[in-house]
């Protein structure tokens, strides 16, 4: 087991666009107990890979304070969406900032558990939003994304700052 490394908006590496896990393998199923570690460590309620530098698809959230729900999706879909939720998000890569984002309310997700089995589950709420704010992620997105461009050049130029303090390379 191990903690890894998370990056820092605004990372270019954070745009790198995750590719399918082609199989549930030993490498994979330690990257999920790491990824684990590294969310209930900082402490958090979802990770994907791209934040730990692996562009592989792989997220992991637990919306419980008491660890109950650890899930874990590899290669993720939503198969569907309805209705809309507002929610102020935070994020592991941008520590300190929570915004309003609008998404989607419920969702179905098609993935492969850490077993390599393929599941479907609904969900809504918390729940929704972390997943659909972790598959954003492999695809290179953040939510600063959805914010106006005066709140995320604020927030970018704070981080920059914060990463030269502690020495963090970044760029
Ligand atoms: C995504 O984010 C999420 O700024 C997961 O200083 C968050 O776990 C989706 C965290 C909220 C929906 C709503 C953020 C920890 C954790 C910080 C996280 C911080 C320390 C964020
Ligand atoms: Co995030």
């Amino acid at each position: 087991m191990a903690i890894l490394e998370i990056l820092h908006y605004p990372d270019p590496r954070l745009r790198n666009e995750a590719l399918p896990v082609e199989e549930v393998d030993l490498e994979i199923k330690k990257l999920v107990t790491d990824m684990f570690e590294t969310m209930y460590d900082a402490p958090g309620i979802g990770l994907a890979s791209i934040q730990v530098n692996v562009p592989k698809r792989v997220i992991v959230v637990d919306i419980t304070e008491e660890h109950e729900q650890p899930l874990c999706f590899i290669n993720p879909e939503i198969i569907s969406k309805d209705g809309e939720e507002e929610m102020d998000e935070g994020c592991l890569s941008v520590p300190g900032f929570y915004e309003t984002v609008q998404r989607a309310d419920k969702i179905r997700v098609k993935a492969l558990n850490e077993k390599g089995e393929e599941f479907e589950m609904d969900a809504e709420g918390l729940l929704s939003v972390c997943i659909q704010h972790e598959i954003d992620h492999l695809d290179g997105k953040l939510f600063v994304d959805y914010i106006s461009p005066l709140k995320r050049n604020r927030i970018r130029k704070k981080l920059e700052k914060d990463s030269k303090k502690s020495g963090r390379k970044v760029l």
